[in-house]
């Protein structure tokens, strides 16, 4: 080889190294360099960042494409509740669910599986004319049949959803179908099922208005965590839906309070009302939160774009009608990739 060759092939394989580098660090983003989308930011820590999704806005490439950007998880918004996936009994309509989870397994997302058992959204043919026994083999079956299908698939299944009552003492449920013939056992029943139908995908228990770490629905759900943890009933994470006016000044210690418990803790269908900075503000101390506590292992937005959210009023997402990012969205993104403003610990409204 010439002198000549020598230097070319020498400078051929400082640039092909210099590449290698450089593809390196735009696959990996070393700690410190700031991720361009929430998925992207969230992994660094090795969280997730989720959206819920509707099946019956897929053919819009521009949900999709904001969607497959900037989440790396996903929520099916009703495709896999029980009256939308069951809806006559033994018979299952797994197409718009199978959609989403599709999508989202193709490009690597992980998918919270949501719900098996919420008093809502029921099929017609759940009712009270049920025996206890028959509800109860319907809902081991449904159980069996929906987790069976998604075996390998889910991330973390919402297995009982809203049980608990918005007033009351402590630990009351709210009254449904369930607790009028099962009993509160139905919970445990629930989640029993659940892991003997599939030993490998996270359980949760999901519920709104428990993000203020002393509210009395907050400590009935603790109370039950603990005990099902004492007994070995297994539970693996509780899921804050966190449907806000504003985060309560306790909510990080409210997380850190059920991640004491041995359980997972996830915000799961976060939407704030609002707009401009207050709005960006309170979606800043949701994401420092779970942040600060290491069993918070993602955050899912309850929706894409405001236009298509179950409150659009409230304008309560990251993205506006038109898919632009909203001042909430960039302070997310500042705290997911690290940042660190002290957050103003006021007080704040619950919604419910
Ligand atoms: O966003 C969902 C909306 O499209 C449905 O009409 C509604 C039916 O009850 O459920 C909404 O999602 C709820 C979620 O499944 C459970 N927590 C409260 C959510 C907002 O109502």
């Amino acid at each position: 080889m010439s002198e000549k060759h020598k230097l070319a092939s020498g400078a051929r394989a400082l640039l092909a190294g210099a590449i290698g580098v450089l593809t390196a660090l735009a696959v990996t983003t070393p700690a410190g360099a700031a991720a361009g989308t929430l998925g992207a930011a969230a992994a660094q820590s090795g969280r997730y960042f989720g959206a819920a999704v509707a099946a019956g806005h897929l053919g819009e490439s521009a949900y999709v494409t904001t969607w497959d950007r900037e989440f790396n998880a996903v929520t099916p918004e009703n495709e896999m509740k029980w009256g939308p996936i069951e809806p006559s009994r033994g018979s299952f309509n797994w197409g718009p669910a199978d959609q989403i989870a599709n999508h989202a397994m193709s490009k690597g997302m992980k998918i919270r599986g949501h719900t098996l058992v919420w008093h809502s959204q029921l099929p017609g043919w759940v009712n009270g004319n049920m025996s206890a026994g028959d509800l109860r083999s319907a809902m081991i079956n449904h159980i069996n049949q929906v987790m069976g299908h998604y075996k390998g698939k889910i991330y973390a299944w919402d297995v009982v959803n809203e049980a608990f009552a918005d007033g009351g003492a402590v630990g009351t449920l709210r009254n449904s179908v369930f607790t009028q013939k099962l009993g509160n056992g139905f919970i445990e029943e629930a989640f029993r099922a659940a892991r003997a139908a599939d030993p490998n995908v996270k359980l949760c228990y999901n519920d709104y208005n428990i993000d203020d770490a002393n509210a009395s629905k907050t400590r009935g759900v603790y109370n039950m965590v603990r005990d099902f943890k004492a007994r070995g009933v297994p539970i693996d994470c509780v899921g804050l839906q966190s449907h806000f006016g504003n985060p309560p000044a306790n909510y990080r210690q409210n997380i850190a309070q059920f991640a004491a418990l041995g359980v997972d803790v996830q915000i799961t269908e976060l939407d704030i009302g609002g707009s401009g900075s207050a709005q960006a503000d309170a979606y800043r101390r949701v994401t420092q939160a779970c942040m600060a506590v290491s069993r918070c292992t993602g955050i899912t937005v309850w929706g894409v774009t405001d236009k298509y959210s179950w409150r659009s009023g409230d304008t309560p997402l990251l993205f506006d009608g038109n898919y632009n990012k909203k001042p909430a969205y960039n302070a997310v993104l500042n705290i997911l990739n690290g940042g660190s403003t002290p957050p103003p610990m006021g007080g704040g409204t619950i919604r419910s």
